[in-house]
C-alpha cells in the first residue's frame, strides 16, 4: 500500500465544485477512510496566459494501485470533469497532479515523480503543510524547509 499525495487545482466552472467533486472521486481510489483533503487557498495564476484565480489544495490517502494506474485514474477524473487540453499552463476545470507517491523517484514519458514544480509553488507546498507538518520529501529536504512567509502571503485561504 502506497502513501500518495495529489495536487488538486481549478479555475474554470465552479473551481470550488470542481475541487469537491474531485475530492469525491479521489475517495473512491484511496483505501478506506484514508483520504485527508486540505484546506483550499484561491491563488494567483502561474505563467503568462492570461486567466481567471485559481483554486488549489492537496489530498492524500493510502492506495494499492500501482503509479500509472494511479496516474490514469486521476486523468479520467480529470475528462470526466470536463478537462480539455488546449494550452500548457492554460485554464482548466480541474487539474490533478501526482506529487509524491510514497518515496519514489521516476522520471518516465508518462511521469515524474516527485513532480517537477513542487518545490517551487506555494499553492502545493502550503496546503501539503496543512496536512502533512512532519513530511520530508525523498531528497531528504523536509518540507517546513521550503515554505516562507511570502509564500503564504501569495495565497488567500478559503473560507468555507
Ligand atoms: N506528468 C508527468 N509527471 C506527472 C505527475 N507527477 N502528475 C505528465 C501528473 N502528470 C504528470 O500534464 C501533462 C502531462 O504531464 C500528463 O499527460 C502526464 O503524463 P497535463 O495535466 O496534461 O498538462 P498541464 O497540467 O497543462 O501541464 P503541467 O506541466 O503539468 O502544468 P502544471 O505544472 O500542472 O501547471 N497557477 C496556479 N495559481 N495554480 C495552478 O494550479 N497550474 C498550472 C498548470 C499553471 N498555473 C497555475 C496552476
Ligand atoms: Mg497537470
Amino acid at each position: 500500500m502506497a502513501l500518495v499525495y495529489i495536487a488538486l487545482g481549478a479555475n474554470l466552472d465552479e473551481p470550488l465544485q470542481q475541487l469537491n467533486s474531485a475530492a469525491q472521486a479521489l475517495a473512491k481510489l484511496a483505501e478506506a477512510d484514508s483520504l485527508t483533503v486540505s484546506p483550499f487557498y484561491r491563488s494567483v495564476p502561474m505563467g503568462d496566459i492570461p486567466q481567471p484565480e485559481y483554486l488549489n489544495g492537496v489530498a492524500s490517502f493510502h492506495t494499492s494501485l500501482s503509479p500509472l494506474e494511479l496516474l490514469d485514474a486521476l486523468q479520467a477524473i480529470e475528462l470526466n470533469q470536463g478537462r480539455q487540453r488546449l494550452l500548457r499552463w492554460g485554464p482548466r476545470t480541474l487539474d490533478l497532479d501526482m506529487l509524491l507517491y510514497d518515496d519514489l523517484c521516476l522520471n518516465s514519458e508518462r511521469l515524474t515523480l516527485p513532480h517537477y514544480g513542487m518545490k517551487q509553488r506555494s499553492f502545493v507546498l502550503v496546503p501539503l503543510f496543512d496536512i502533512a507538518p512532519e513530511l520530508t520529501l525523498p531528497c531528504k529536504t523536509r518540507l517546513n524547509q521550503l515554505i516562507s512567509p511570502a509564500m503564504r502571503d501569495e495565497l488567500q485561504r478559503h473560507q468555507e
